[in-house]
């Protein structure tokens, strides 16, 4: 895979932020993620790749760009065959209220490397370099808890784990109040959480909980670069879910390792803050015709971490202008 990749990807993700970035607060789901996807998909024109979106915006019939399906980037006979999965904007209600932790985000690997996960939820489990190989998503909570706090040399008490907040998680944060763990509950955005358990600074050791299973491909993408566990689990909770699941050829007793969502070590990947976060500062507006954005690079091949910080001068690009 060209090491350059992984750079444009950036651009790609910056793209996207900049641009979802203005509607912060105005409490407008749709154009904020409609912004992130037009920018997103304006600037792949510009990346040399035959690329073909396996986790995108929806189906042909549902989305006009970035469906699963659609040919991407712009390749000549010697560029690289490659899967795309992107979430342009993951955490759009985070956007529109004001809320932290919206990003924007893109994985590629060669063609037929990831997963093409339907669109339902998937249960999930993931930890970080430290915790790999200690967790279970068959154990118990507390068994998973104590494994962690171990492999950590943390007592029980000092393991935090990330739950996304929906009324379906009720007996989970039960079982981990129970297990003597904390809890830091997230209103969107779990590609991200996953993400956190990897970089101890975050304050956050484990997420749990159910999430979407396009989202699990991406999470996985980036555990791989990172060296982090990702399981996964899929739940459909509808019959048409579940038909759909079947008719993909999904197995719905499996747990998907981060082996099975994203095959091999060419993965790279990108995530640019949109909204403020632990990990990833957002697009922040500096004095007149300045924005800042903060972007996380990854490479499975060597295991390079970037965080790259950029100063987008605003007048030279006014189309991301306030
Ligand atoms: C999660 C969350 C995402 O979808 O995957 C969630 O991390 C699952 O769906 O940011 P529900 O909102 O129905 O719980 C998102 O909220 C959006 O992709």
């Amino acid at each position: 895979m060209d090491r350059n990749l992984p750079l444009n990807l950036a651009r790609v993700t910056e793209a996207a932020a900049l641009a979802s970035a203005k509607f912060l607060g105005r409490g407008d789901k749709n154009a904020a993620d409609q912004a992130a996807v037009d920018a997103m998909r304006r600037m792949f024109d510009t990346v040399n790749i035959d690329g073909v979106v396996v986790i995108g915006e929806g189906e042909m019939d549902e989305a006009p760009m970035l469906y699963i399906g659609e040919q991407i980037g712009i390749a000549g006979p010697h560029d690289l065959k490659v899967d795309i999965a992107v979430d342009p904007l993951d955490g759009t209600r985070s956007v529109a209220n004001g809320l932290p932790n919206a990003i924007s985000v893109v994985a590629i690997a060669p063609r037929g490397c990831l997963l093409h996960a339907p669109d339902t939820y998937m249960n999930k489990i993931a930890v970080g370099p430290k915790a790999k190989g200690v967790v279970n998503i068959n154990n118990s909570v507390e068994e998973n808890i104590r494994n962690v706090a171990k492999a950590l040399g943390k007592d029980v008490s000092e393991v935090t784990v990330t739950i996304l907040d929906r009324p379906r998680h009720e007996k989970l944060v039960e079982e981990v109040r129970k297990a003597g763990a904390r809890i830091k509950m997230f209103s969107d955005g779990d590609v991200l959480a996953a993400i956190n358990t990897c970089f101890s600074y975050t304050g956050v050791d484990i997420l749990m909980g159910i999430g979407g299973a396009p989202e699990g491909v991406i999470a996985a993408a980036a555990l791989k670069c990172l060296g982090g566990e990702f399981q996964g689990v899929l739940h459909p909770v509808t019959e048409d879910q579940r038909r759909r699941c079947l008719e993909m050829g999904a197995d719905l007793n499996k747990v998907y390792t981060v082996d099975d969502l994203v095959k091999g070590d060419e993965v790279v990947f990108a995530a640019t803050g949109v909204s403020h976060g632990e990990l990833l500062q957002g697009v922040k507006y500096l004095e007149k015709d300045m924005a800042t954005t903060h972007t996380l690079v990854l490479r499975a091949e060597t295991g390079t971490i970037r965080f790259i910080e950029a100063i987008h001068k605003l007048d030279k690009k006014p189309e991301y202008a306030k």
